[in-house]
């Protein structure tokens, strides 16, 4: 049963455990049960409270079934679900006797509404306490009274912040705001949980003082004029940060601004209407696909791996103090392992420890680390110049220059000053690991560990295999990224593995396009307006186009002439145009706009001059768009007909956590196919007819995807 009753002494306990899941969820199933325990519930009238608890550890409920969710196609349908559970959540908050959610884990979503509907909330001081309302991150509303309930608890502001960004925050943080009345310790919970209920019996403490929701809630609650100011001003905000993509959190904002005042069964009216409307369009549909891609690579362990011990790592070796070798130290140093980084001098070492020290003081801004705790991490990351300490590391990370000669003599010197059971990585963007590993005394602890720039920030690394890989090698790269936070694909070894062999055909092809006389911001404005986080060729000036030359060479050998890169390229590289490191490239960095967050971008008019003269041309922005994303398809079709990754969703959560592809668009392969499969391969062939040129031409395995 996912819900039972249960008395004892007067207390009535409804508890939440729903059998072979690992979380409780508010099922269909669920709340017609627990209906039935409040329809019992009200005919009791000896009862003292009634408590809300789970069974399960370190989860309260995770919401409503996203797999109902998920089937829903009408409106009506979703508007009966949401209806469905206000009814029985408000049977809940209506029951005479008092009702406390006992939160011992994560509330979320539903989870948080059920809680909301209770006239008490007591959360733990048990870390895994998390409680927010993510519906926004699948593309709807919340529908079981979130809407209505949480503004009312702990005031519009705070409301708003939660709802719209769908943030999930701590105990500590919901009691602070006061969306949790009590914290209390794990051990001895039942003894205060009695105490508090003889404090709510003989009314000395109720609900906690409403004047925690601050003056200006309270004002703005009150005042029109505050209101209407901080709705407008939250609208403008969302815009802001959704670009106009994501439609549920402006919904979810236009429910609450319009319910603002109505009484409850208005308000879940309304919210149900707002949740119906969402959860039929494909937005939902895709980012609920995105949930699921994100759940199974959470738990991928790659085939051979899965009963294998991974090996502990405490100290990491990092050579090379780049920008990726210092942000890789700094990520080391912040998830608690000790490094040793080594470069070839003093003065670039400084560089890297410069740059990891940059990330931690952005983080002491932001207030999410104490100046002396970035103190402690930097001084975890000790340094050298030659292989001293390497004898002690657990594993080595190589994040020198991108070339296969230099990365072979390094592999070859370090491979004899570690331990023989050292996990060797490279985090090359493009070079065979494979090469690197027959450098080595042990090929079968080499392993590619791709991390993305920038470091901190980017959630993906590709850990590439190579024939010689071991399977203990393999799982210890899975477990380590995951330890580092980040989610581990796994993709065979070849040229520009999974990311940037797809990344590159599509800035190449920008390339072309502004060579046909397009202009720099138009191009990049149909990426945007596309949902990239921004265009092709700005993403070239964040590379730096001295790498991205060198990748395409790189792939131009494997793959041949689809990958030559754009003459564009080669003259804007020998002008020194590299992008945003040198304060240009298609765009002026000045060095101001380098240091702020906000680019401003003006497109670089020495590129009008090194371009020349160009033919007018008609141009179509549909046909641009195509050209740039269907090649994109066509180029991961290729790797999956190649066996570069095992399937669809690697590609898929690979492009959304490494490129920032659109997660409204589901990934790569599913956007694709959203359009048509066939649609595509119609027009790949009339660009190949139109352009005379192979890049456009089919990969076979391209039908298989339909
Ligand atoms: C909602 O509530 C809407 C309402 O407002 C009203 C609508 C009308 N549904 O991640 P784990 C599965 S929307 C279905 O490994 P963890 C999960 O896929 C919901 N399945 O554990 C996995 O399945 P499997 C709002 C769910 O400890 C298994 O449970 N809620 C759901 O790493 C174990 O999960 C959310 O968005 C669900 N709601 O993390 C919360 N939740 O074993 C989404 C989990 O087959 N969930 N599963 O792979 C999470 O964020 C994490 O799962 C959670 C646990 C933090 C709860």
């Amino acid at each position: 049963m996912p819900v039972t009753f249960r008395t004892e002494n007067q207390l009535g306990v409804i508890e939440f455990n729903h059998p072979d899941s690992k979380v409780n969820l508010l099922t269909a199933d669920c709340l017609k049960k627990l209906d039935l325990i409040l329809e019992e519930v009200k005919e009791k009238e000896d009862l003292k409270a009634i408590l809300l608890v789970s069974g399960k550890k370190d989860v309260f409920i995770a919401g409503a079934d996203i797999k109902e969710i998920e089937k829903i196609t009408q409106t009506n349908e979703g508007e009966d679900k949401a209806q469905a559970g206000q009814k029985v959540f408000n049977k809940l908050e209506d029951l005479k006797v008092p009702t406390i959610a006992v939160i011992n884990g994560v509330a979320l979503g539903g989870g948080c509404e059920l809680a909301l509907a209770c006239r008490y909330r007591i959360g733990t001081f048990n870390p895994k306490v998390r409680i927010g309302l993510p519906e926004v991150n699948l593309g709807i509303l919340p529908g079981f009274g979130g809407t209505y309930r949480l503004p009312k608890t702990i005031g519009l502001s705070e409301a708003l912040k939660i709802i719209l960004a769908g943030k999930v925050i701590s105990g500590m943080e919901a009691y602070k705001i006061g969306l949790l009345d009590r914290l209390f310790p794990q051990v001895g919970i039942h003894e205060q949980l009695l105490k508090f209920i003889d404090e709510i019996l003989s009314s000395k403490k109720t609900k906690r003082n409403q004047s925690r929701k601050g003056f200006l809630n309270a004002f703005l609650e009150k005042n029109p004029l505050g209101r209407a100011i901080l709705f407008d001003q939250t609208r403008r905000m969302v815009l802001q940060t959704t670009k106009g993509f994501y439609p549920a959190p402006l919904k979810a904002l236009e429910v609450i601004k319009n319910n603002f005042g109505l009484n409850r069964n208005q308000a879940l009216k309304a919210e149900a209407k707002g949740f119906s409307e969402l959860v039929i369009g494909s937005i939902s549909k895709n980012l609920v696909k995105v949930f699921y891609l994100t759940e199974k690579f959470k738990k991928y362990m790659p085939p051979g791996t899965e009963n294998i011990l991974p090996k502990r790592i405490d100290q990491c070796a990092v050579i090379g103090a780049g920008v990726m070798g210092g942000g890789i130290a700094q990520l080391l140093t912040q998830k608690g392992v000790w490094v040793r980084m080594k470069d070839i001098d003093y003065k670039l070492i400084g560089n890297g420890l410069k740059t990891a020290e940059k990330i931690y003081k952005e983080a002491v801004k932001k207030r999410k680390l104490k100046p002396h705790e970035v103190k402690r991490k930097m001084a975890q990351i000790t340094t050298s110049i030659d292989y001293s300490g390497f004898k002690s590391v657990d594993m080595v990370i190589e994040a020198v220059v991108e070339n296969l000669e230099i990365k072979n003599k390094i592999f070859k010197e370090f491979s004899n000053e570690v331990s023989d059971n050292v996990i060797l990585c490279t985090n090359t963007s493009s070079l065979p690991v494979s090469a690197m590993a027959q450098a080595t005394r042990h090929p079968a602890n080499v392993v590619g560990f791709h991390f993305f720039n920038p470091v901190h920030r980017m959630p993906l690394i590709e850990v590439i295999k190579t024939p010689f890989t071991s399977a203990e090698t393999l799982a210890t790269a899975f477990q380590f990224a995951r330890r580092l936070d980040k989610t581990p694909i796994l993709v065979n070894d070849s040229a520009g593995f999974l990311i940037n062999r797809i990344l590159l055909i599509y800035i190449n092809e920008a390339g072309r396009l502004l060579e046909e006389g397009w202009k720099i911001q138009t191009i990049d404005q149909i990426m945007t307006d596309f949902g990239m986080p921004m265009g092709p060729l700005t993403l070239s000036d964040e590379v730096g186009l001295d790498v991205g030359i060198k990748v395409l060479h790189i792939l131009e050998q494997s793959f041949g002439a689809r990958f030559k890169a754009a003459q564009i390229f080669e003259r804007v590289y020998s002008n020194g145009l590299l992008g945003k490191k040198m304060g240009k490239g298609f765009y002026i960095h000045p060095m101001e706009s380098r240091r702020s967050k906000i680019l401003k971008r003006i497109a670089n008019k020495e590129i009008e001059k090194i371009l020349g003269t160009r033919s007018a041309q008609v141009l179509d922005h549909d046909e641009a768009r195509k050209r740039m994303l269907y090649l994109m398809v066509n180029e991961a079709a290729m790797c999956l007909e190649e066996k570069i990754v095992e399937d669809v969703d690697t590609v898929d959560l690979g492009m959304i956590m490494g490129t920032g592809f659109p997660p409204f668009q589901g990934g790569l392969i599913r956007y694709a196919q959203e359009i048509g499969i066939d649609k595509i391969i119609e027009d790949l062939n009339t660009f190949q007819d139109k352009f005379k040129s192979d890049r456009f031409k089919l990969c076979a395995h391209l039908a298989n995807l339909a």
